[in-house]
């Protein structure tokens, strides 16, 4: 048997726009994810984000869901449009009054509730003033976050403020693969910015509000040279993890950018030269503010990303500059999003995080599979989602045995939902969703999720 720590914190992840439709529901304003589906040929099937799970109405039998699974976590995001509609300064009641049922259907199963503050449903007035690209969204943020924190803080122990910035700042700003849809380098590496000064703000504005533990959930790479012996490819990992991996870490971690990440912005800065390195979004006290400390930092992990150096590649879109390096996809098995399945690259992950962040602890915050689940004579036999998940809790045990602080895995998601410009037809859940009746059905990776949890154990030989 693989044995995890006692109290190890076993849970599953979701978010706001992704699950719980209603979005015009008791005052919701629109996101920018609501515009942005709304747009022809955004989302696969033109799908948007209702009626997703109806969650929002169906909260209380999804929390019997993860009682039945003996879920002790459940990671979701609390959505800024029904707290703060128009992102506007007037608190929506009605907005927090869910959350409030949602935290105390949680607490009633012993069920720890572990909001996410920002999982990409940007208010829109917001967007339509700039969004990310500005200043004034952050300091909107902060605000928001304390609405949130008075209403909830007596029951939530741990709060997280961001899901993954560099997604929101990268594929919103620079592929334009997500809201808003924007496709402008200076404007990612702005958006990215504000959206990691924003996480400062709103951990400063938490702690003072007496928040007792406060996180930040990143999506690090695994980034590995094609040919490890090829200097070009070394040279073309250091250019992907800084754009990937350190110019979010350094200043979170409280190192502030690093200088190959600063010159690399300033290529694509506005050029007023009114900030540090060109940059005129950037104020001498931003990195101090983004170098708050930090009590947790959640790793959503998925799979390794391949380079190589390739004289005339066009590199990738969310990597402005990344002419001349080939992202080559995965050779061996993949996932139902083409995604390569490789453990080995979580406890990687893991450890050079654990490295990077010595004292802080880690919760794997995301992590699961895509496949294209069916359910015959009443059951879904997602064998190849066990699998996935066996491998990769054999990967978080190696970090955990190597002396990761990890404390946790929450697993991708609970409920089959709405995969971004995938839309509904990729299927992440341990529980699936049949979206023309609402009916759930628990997977087979659900009742083998539950019996690890169970026995805070693998079971069976590697
Ligand atoms: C992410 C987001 C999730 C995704 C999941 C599968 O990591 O991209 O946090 O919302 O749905 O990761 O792509």
């Amino acid at each position: 048997m693989i044995r995890f720590p006692d109290n190890f914190v076993w849970g599953a992840a979701t978010s706001a726009y992704q699950i719980e439709g209603a979005t015009g529901a008791d005052g919701r304003s629109p996101s920018i994810w609501d515009t942005f589906a709304a747009m022809p040929g955004a989302v696969a099937g033109g799908h948007t984000g209702d009626p997703a799970c109806d969650h929002y109405r169906r909260y209380r039998e999804d929390v019997a869901l993860m009682a039945d699974l003996d879920l002790r976590a459940y990671r979701f995001s609390v959505a800024w449009p029904r707290i703060r509609p128009a992102g506007a300064d007037r608190t929506n009641a009605a907005g927090l009054d869910f959350y409030d049922r949602l935290v105390d259907a949680l607490c009633a199963h012993g069920i720890e509730p572990l909001p996410t503050l920002y999982h990409w449903d940007l208010p829109q007035e917001l967007e339509d003033r700039g969004g990310w690209t500005v200043r004034d969204t952050a300091e909107r943020f902060a605000g928001y976050a304390v609405a949130v924190h008075d209403r909830l803080g007596d029951r939530v122990r741990t709060w997280t403020t961001l899901n993954e910035p560099w997604c929101s700042a990268y594929l919103g700003y620079g592929s334009g693969l997500h809201a808003p849809g924007r496709r402008d380098p200076a404007a990612a590496f702005a958006a990215l910015h504000h959206l990691l000064l924003a996480h400062g703000l709103a951990a400063q504005a938490l702690r003072a509000g007496g928040a007792r533990s406060i996180g930040l959930v990143v999506n690090p790479a695994a980034v590995r040279p094609v040919d490890p012996a090829s200097a070009a490819d070394l040279d073309a990992v250091r250019l992907v993890d800084g754009l990937h991996n350190r110019i979010i870490l350094e200043p979170v971690l409280g190192r502030g950018y690093p200088d190959d990440m600063l010159e690399h912005m300033s290529r694509y800065g506005s050029g007023l030269g009114a900030g540090h390195g060109g940059l005129d979004w950037l104020e001498a006290t931003d990195e101090k503010t983004i170098g708050a400390p930090l009590d947790l930092l959640g790793v959503n992990f998925y799979a390794p990303t391949y380079v190589a150096a390739r004289p005339g590649a066009p590199g990738a879109p969310p990597y402005p500059g990344s002419e001349g390096i080939d992202f080559p996809p995965p050779t061996g098995p993949v996932t139902d999003m083409g995604w390569g399945i490789d453990p080995s690259a979580l406890t990687d992950v893991l450890r050079r995080i654990g490295a990077d962040a010595p004292g802080i602890p880690l919760m794997v915050t995301e992590n699961g599979a895509a496949f294209p689940d069916r359910i015959v004579d009443g059951r879904v036999r997602d064998a190849g989602r066990i699998g996935y998940l066996d491998g990769h809790l054999r990967a978080a045990h190696a970090a955990l045995a190597a002396g990761v602080d990890l404390r946790g895995y929450l697993a991708w998601s609970l409920l089959d939902n709405f995969e971004w410009a995938e839309g509904y037809g990729k299927r992440f859940g341990l529980v699936h969703v049949d979206y023309a009746t609402q009916r759930r059905t628990c997977k087979d990776s659900a009742h083998w999720y539950g019996s690890v949890v169970a026995a805070n154990a693998l079971p069976g030989d590697p």
